[in-house]
C-alpha cells in the first residue's frame, strides 16, 4: 500500500484506527507469505504478549531477493561506495546480491549453524556484512549485529546474552584515514565466549591476523566450497529474526527481540510511505548497520520493497567534508537519510563543500536519531534541498522496528523541528507525570503508544521481565517511550528527547548506569554520576562527575586514564567530553543521586536548581559549583 495525498493519508489512518486488524490484513497482502496467517493480531500489553499474522509462514529473503530476482534481476538492489573517494563503487544487482546471500547461507550452514542459532556479526560497512546480515534470514539464524565502534567487552557481553556459537568479522577496516583492527577486537572479545564455535573472517584491509585453525576461517576460501544455491528456510511470523543491543537508563544493554513476519510488513510498508520511494530511484541512509536505522533502512526496508540502497564505507569528512554530497552528486541520489548531528557538523565546514556540487537529483531528505534544531532543520532545507525537498524528521527507536511518526514525503505538511504525525497504525498517547492521559495542544508529555503496530518489540532476550518493566509497566496498558514530546494546536508532534537517563549522543543512545560502572571500574575512583548536557555538535554531551579516593597528582593525565578505561571497556563513543572531580554528590536522604542538579551544573546554568533542602548535605552544591568554576 502507498499513500500517494493528504486525503488518503487521512483515510488510511482512520481506518487503521477503526478497524486496524482489516487495516494491517491489507497492508500485508503486499508481500509474499508461504502460508497466509489465521489471525491479523493477539495482544495483551500487561504481560507483555504481542503477535502479528499469527500461523503465516514466509521467509523474508524471499521478500528481499527472490521475488526481485524474478521482477527486476539487473536492477541495483546495493550500490556500496568505498572509503576511498578514488575507488570505485560497487553494484550488487537483485540476481548478484541473492547469489552471493545464497552461497554465504551454504557457508553458515556448512559450519553447522541451523535455525533457531544466534550469531554475532562485528563488521565495517562492506557488502558482506549486508550478506551475512540476508544470509542468516536465508536459514532461519537470528543475527546480532554489533556495531564495528564497541570494545572487545562490549562484544563479549553481547555474545554471551545471546549464546551466540559464531562470529562473523573482518581482518580490518577503513574509516577515513584510519585503520581500524576488527579481528584482533573479536579475538580479545573471544578470550571470554565459551560459546562461539567459528569465527569467519572477510578480509577487507588485509591486516595480518591470527588465525586458529578449526576455529577461525577465510570468508573468500570458505564460499568456494558451496553452491550458489540455498533454498530459504520456511519461518513463522513470530519467530525472532535478530536481536539488536539498545541502551537503556538501568544496567547492561538490552537485546531488543523484532521479529520475522510484523518486522518485514513495518520496515517495507514505513520505508514506502515515509519516503516516496519511486521505481529507479537511488536512495542513500548513511547509517551504520550497526544501529536499527541500518537494520531497517538500508537492508530491510528498501530491499523488501525492491529499492536501490547505496551503501557508505567512510565518514562524512573523509577525505572532506563535502563527501557526503559527492556521493549525491557522483550517483544521483533522490532520497538521502541522515541524523542531525551529521548536519550540525558539516555545515561548521563552510560553503566551498557544498555551493558547487549538483545536488538538483534530490527529492526527498530525512532526519532520524535525535531531535533537530531549528537551525540545522533550515540549513538542510536550504542549502541542500535548495528549499525544493521535503523534510522528513522521522521518530521511532530500536523498539519500535520503524519510523512512527514522520512526514510523509511531499504529502504530510512540514514545521521545522517537527516530526509532525503519526503513520497510519501508529496511536501515540501523551501522558503526564500522572499518567493521565493529555489530550489536544500539550506543552510537555510524556510519549506513549496505545495500541501495538506490527514492529514492535517482542521481548528482551532472555529477561522478558526486563522487557515489561521497562516499557510496558510506567503507564499500564500503554507502551512508553522513554521520550518526552509536546503537540501544538494543529496536533502536530515534536519529541523533545529522553526523560530518563539515557543520553542521546550524536544519535547514539547511551546509558549513563552503563558509562557510570566503566568509570567506577577505573582504579581509584570511588563513585561517579554520569548527565547529558547539551553539545552544539553532538547534540547531547557527556558530563562526568568524579570522587577520587585521593586527589589526583596530574588531573590532566588521570582523565585522559580514565578515557581509556571508558574506551577499553565500552567503546570511544561513550567517552565523557568532560570530567570533573568532585568530593561528594547531590543525595538525598534515601541515597538518591539527585541529577536534575548535576545536569543544571554540567550546562552551567545555576540560577534555578530547585529545590535543594531535601538533600543529605547541601554544602556539596556549593563546592561542586566552586569546582565546576560557576558560582
Ligand atoms: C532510530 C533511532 C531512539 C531514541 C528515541 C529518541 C531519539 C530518534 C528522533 C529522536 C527526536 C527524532 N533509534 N530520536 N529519532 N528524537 N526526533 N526524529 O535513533 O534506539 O537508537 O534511539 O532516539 O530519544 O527514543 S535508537
Amino acid at each position: 500500500m502507498r499513500i500517494s495525498s493528504f486525503e488518503e493519508y487521512e483515510l488510511a489512518y482512520k481506518k487503521s484506527v477503526d478497524d486496524p486488524e482489516g487495516f494491517w490484513g491489507e497492508v500485508a497482502q503486499n508481500f509474499e507469505w508461504r502460508k497466509p496467517w489465521t489471525r491479523v493480531l493477539d495482544w495483551n500489553f500487561d504481560k507483555p504478549d504481542i503477535k502479528w499474522y499469527v500461523g503465516g509462514k514466509l521467509n523474508i529473503t524471499e521478500n528481499a531477493l527472490d521475488r526481485h530476482v524474478r521482477e527486476r534481476p539487473n536492477q541495483p538492489a546495493i550500490i556500496w561506495e568505498p572509503n576511498e573517494k578514488d575507488d570505485d563503487p560497487v553494484t550488487l544487482t537483485y540476481k548478484v546480491l541473492h547469489e552471493r546471500v545464497c552461497r554465504f547461507a551454504n557457508v553458515l550452514k556448512n559450519h553447522g549453524v541451523v535455525k533457531g542459532d544466534r550469531i554475532c556479526i562485528y563488521m565495517p560497512m562492506i557488502p558482506e556484512l549486508a550478506i551475512a546480515v540476508l544470509a542468516c534470514a536465508r536459514i532461519g539464524a537470528i543475527h546480532s549485529v554489533v556495531f564495528g565502534g564497541f570494545s572487545a567487552k562490549s562484544i563479549a557481553d553481547r555474545v554471551n546474552d545471546a549464546n551466540c556459537k559464531m562470529i562473523i568479522t573482518t581482518d580490518g577496516a577503513f574509516r577515513g584515514n584510519k585503520r581500524i583492527a576488527m579481528k584482533e577486537t573479536v579475538d580479545d572479545a573471544l578470550i571470554g565466549c565459551p560459546t562461539v564455535e567459528k569465527v569467519l573472517v572477510a578480509t577487507r584491509t588485509r591486516t595480518p591476523v591470527s588465525m586458529i585453525k578449526g576455529r577461525d576461517y577465510w570468508w573468500e576460501e570458505e564460499t568456494k566450497k558451496v553452491s550458489a544455491e540455498c533454498p530459504a528456510t520456511e519461518m513463522d511470523s513470530e519467530d525472532p529474526l535478530f536481536i539488536l543491543y539498545t541502551s537503556g537508563s538501568t544496567g547492561k544493554p538490552k537485546g531488543v527481540v523484532h521479529t520475522t513476519g510484523g518486522y518485514m510488513v513495518y520496515s517495507a510498508y514505513s520505508f514506502q510511505n515515509v519516503f516516496q520511494n519511486n521505481p529507479g530511484d537511488v536512495y542513500f541512509c548513511t547509517a551504520d548497520i550497526g544501529w536499527i536505522t541500518g537494520h531497517s533502512y538500508i537492508i530491510y526496508g528498501p530491499l523488501v520493497s525492491g529499492a536501490t540502497s547505496m551503501m557508505f564505507e567512510g565518514v562524512p569528512t573523509y577525505p572532506d567534508a563535502g563527501r557526503f554530497w559527492d556521493i549525491v552528486e557522483r550517483h544521483k541520489v533522490n532520497i538521502f537519510y541522515t541524523a542531525p548531528t551529521a548536519i550540525r557538523s558539516l555545515m561548521g565546514f563552510g560553503p566551498e563543500f557544498w555551493k558547487d556540487k549538483d545536488l538538483s537529483s534530490l527529492r526527498v531528505l530525512g532526519s532520524v536519531g535525535e531531535p533537530i534544531n531549528e537551525e540545522a532543520w533550515t540549513w538542510y532545507n536550504e542549502n541542500i534541498g535548495k528549499g525544493n525537498c521535503t523534510i522528513c524528521d522521522t521518530w521511532w527507536q530500536t523498539e519500535t522496528g520503524g519510523i512512527m511518526i514522520s512526514p510523509l514525503a511531499n504529502i504530510t505538511p512540514t514545521k521545522p523541528t517537527y516530526a509532525m504525525l503519526p503513520l497510519p497504525g501508529v496511536q501515540p498517547m501523551l501522558v503526564d507525570e500522572k499518567g493521565e492521559e493529555i489530550t489536544g495542544n500539550a506543552i510537555s508529555g510524556n510519549l506513549c503508544i496505545k495500541f501495538p503496530w506490527p514492529s514492535i518489540i517482542r521481548t528482551t532476550w532472555g529477561d522478558h521481565e526486563r522487557c515489561k518493566q521497562v516499557y510496558f509497566s510506567a503507564y499500564p496498558g500503554n507502551y512508553f517511550t522513554g521520550d518526552g514530546c509536546i503537540r501544538d494546536k494543529d496536533g502536530y508532534y515534536r519529541i523533545t528527547g529522553r526523560v530518563d537517563d539515557v543520553i542521546n549522543v550524536s544519535g547514539h543512545r547511551i546509558g549513563t548506569a552503563e558509562v557510570e560502572d566503566a568509570l567506577n571500574s577505573h582504579t581509584g575512583v570511588v563513585e561517579s554520576a554520569v548527565v547529558g548536557y547539551p553539545h552544539e555538535i553532538k547534540g547531547q554531551g557527556i558530563f562526568a562527575y568524579i570522587i577520587m579516593e585521593s586527589q589526583p597528582h596530574e588531573p590532566e593525565l588521570t582523565k585522559k586514564d580514565i578515557l581509556a578505561t571508558v574506551t577499553r571497556i565500552i567503546g570511544p563513543i561513550a567517552k565523557p567530553d568532560q570530567i570533573l572531580f568532585v568530593s561528594g554528590l547531590p543525595k538525598t536522604r534515601s541515597g538518591k543521586i539527585m541529577r536534575r542538579i548535576l545536569r543544571k551544573i554540567a550546562e552551567g546554568d545555576v540560577s534555578s536548581l530547585g529545590d535543594t533542602s531535601t538533600l543529605l548535605d547541601p554544602a556539596v552544591v556549593e563546592e561542586i559549583k566552586a569546582a565546576a568554576g560557576i558560582s
